[in-house]
């Protein structure tokens, strides 16, 4: 059942035919059914959407896609795709970044898009219980009048799926106060390979009985079932919140910085974001939030967007101004500048240079992103080691890597390492890789902060994970999902 596709030995599965249509029509209604196969004949480019991800990188050859309501819905499409030997590819928002989420050939896609509902919210505890599919601002957007905010929050915000971002185990902008997605999931109801629903929908704080399997499906990236709900513990809302972004001549000064700022800030600080020159300059010129005045971007290095959340603004607003006096003040003063936001607008516009970046990257050029875990005081060598590696390569200029920048989540030590290219190429590709995960793994570090493993990195799981480690994956996976139909190439090869 194994057959050679490329340099891995992939197993040979069913592809969707007519008779699984025929099926798939006694489960959905019509408009849940996009298939080019009869009766339904949609065109392939309506297909576009679901076989080609965020980046423009990932082409999957996908010819049906469904759109279950129901979790019933979704457990009978799993039930009889097992039986068919049928791989699945579950679908969020698609804004993942690793390849994760489009079909690596002809899967079949179920997209959690139509099961978009709110299940209950309790005022009382912040527990929240929605469905998969909500999209992640819609749930701020719920739970705000309740004066409750969600514990995760990220650029693609307006796209990305409550369910994808447990599946991703995503970490995003709030993650230095509100922790990881493995904390603030109460509970999830998912459909396991065969079909069955597991139901641990719970909304307890507390519950130690025994192994607790929810965990096992966030980060999971789709391979061990599909999450259909899920319950998560939202937090207060902040009665205040300011931000600042501050310049700095040197990269060196961030460390310091960053010891500074929580020892005079403590509790109130919510986020501690890096930018480098070149990112800035790039969201800058894509619109990404406005320009910061020219006298206070001379002589930057880098920039530092630090944000306090807090109970009382007058107290708050005491202690930033106090941080940002002692900072201009100090006899060798660690930044060059600070802007400080005055209003609601100016607060989002310097939210958007950072949160911005992505997008801007993608605006400029195709994409090579490298998602790690470094010890802090390594950023810097990272970005400046790639960098002279592509020139080594003569791949450095207008026509081949356009920009080679870093940005990321200081506080967390994840580095956005981002090439970005004209085009993607082999060449450019050979050149990064195995140089950037071995790079990585010289200092430690993990090859996947947040964005996952997806298909972009199954090749490179060994540089942040033991043989002993990798052996348990594939055991876990194969007691799950024996015939290996959930989100086949993904994570694990
Ligand atoms: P998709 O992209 O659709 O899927 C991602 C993976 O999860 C796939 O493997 C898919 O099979 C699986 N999956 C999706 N839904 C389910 C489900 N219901 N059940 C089982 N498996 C499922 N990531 C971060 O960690 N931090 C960031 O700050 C961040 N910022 C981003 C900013 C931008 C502009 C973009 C485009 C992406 C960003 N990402 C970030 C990456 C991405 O991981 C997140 O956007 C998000 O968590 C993915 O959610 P999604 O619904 O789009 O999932
Ligand atoms: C972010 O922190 C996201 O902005 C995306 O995780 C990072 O695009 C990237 O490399
Ligand atoms: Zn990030």
């Amino acid at each position: 059942r194994f057959i050679r596709h490329g340099l891995r030995w992939t197993r040979q599965y069913s592809s969707v035919g007519q008779k699984d249509i025929d099926h798939f029509r006694t489960i959905l209604p019509p408009h849940a059914i996009l298939t080019t196969l009869p009766p339904y004949n949609t065109q392939p480019d309506e297909l576009d959407p679901y076989n080609n991800d965020w980046m423009q990188k990932y082409h999957g050859r996908a010819t049906t896609v469904l759109k279950p309501k129901t979790t019933r819905q979704v457990s009978d499409i799993v039930r009889w795709c097992d039986s068919r030997e049928i791989p699945i590819v579950p679908q969020g928002g698609n804004t993942g970044l690793v390849g994760g989420s489009v079909p690596l050939r002809d899967e079949l896609v179920v997209s959690l898009a139509n099961m978009n509902s709110v299940r209950s919210f309790d005022p009382v505890s912040g527990i929240l219980v929605a469905d998969a599919g909500c999209i992640l601002q819609s749930l701020t957007d719920y739970v705000s009048p309740h004066n409750h905010i969600m514990p995760v929050d990220l650029g693609a915000k307006g796209s990305c799926h409550i369910g994808g971002n447990v599946a991703t185990n995503a970490g995003g902008l709030r993650l230095l106060r509100y922790g990881s997605l493995h904390g603030s999931v109460l509970g999830l109801e998912v459909v396991l390979p065969d079909g069955t629903i597991l139901d641990q929908l719970t909304s307890l704080r507390k519950d130690n009985t025994g192994y607790d399997l929810k965990q096992l499906f966030i980060g999971a990236e789709g391979t061990l079932g599909i999450i259909t709900a899920v319950s998560i513990l939202t937090a207060p809302s902040p009665q205040a919140s300011n931000n600042v972004i501050l310049a700095l001549p040197h990269f060196d000064n961030v460390l310091p910085l960053y010891r500074a700022v929580k020892r005079q800030l403590s509790e109130i600080l919510s986020a501690f974001e890096y930018i480098d020159r070149t990112a800035y300059e790039l969201a800058v010129k894509h619109g990404q939030g406005r320009a910061l005045a020219d006298e206070d971007v001379a002589g930057a290095a880098c920039f530092v967007l630090l944000e306090t959340s807090g109970g009382r603004r007058e107290h708050d607003e005491e202690k930033l101004n106090d941080l940002l006096t002692s900072l201009l003040e100090a006899d060798k003063p660690l930044i060059t500048t600070g802007v400080l936001s005055q209003n609601p607008a100016q607060f989002s516009s310097l939210w958007a240079l950072r949160e911005g970046v992505t997008e801007a990257v993608s605006k400029e050029g195709k994409a090579y992103k490298y998602d790690v875990s470094v010890p802090l005081a390594s950023f810097q060598h990272v970005v400046d080691a790639t960098r002279e590696h592509l020139r080594s390569k003569g791949l450095l200029g207008e026509h081949s890597v356009k920009h080679v920048m870093g940005y990321g989540h200081v506080g967390d030590g994840n580095l956005h390492l981002n090439i970005c290219a004209t085009a993607y190429t082999q060449e450019i590709q050979d050149a990064l890789e195995p140089f950037v995960y071995e790079l990585v793994s010289s200092y430690h570090g993990s090859i996947s902060a947040e964005h996952g493993i997806g298909a972009m990195k199954t090749h490179a799981l060994h540089y942040s994970k033991s043989e002993t480690s990798i052996a348990w994956m594939k055991k876990i996976k194969a007691l799950f999902d024996p015939r290996g139909i959930m989100n086949p190439g993904k994570v694990l090869e």
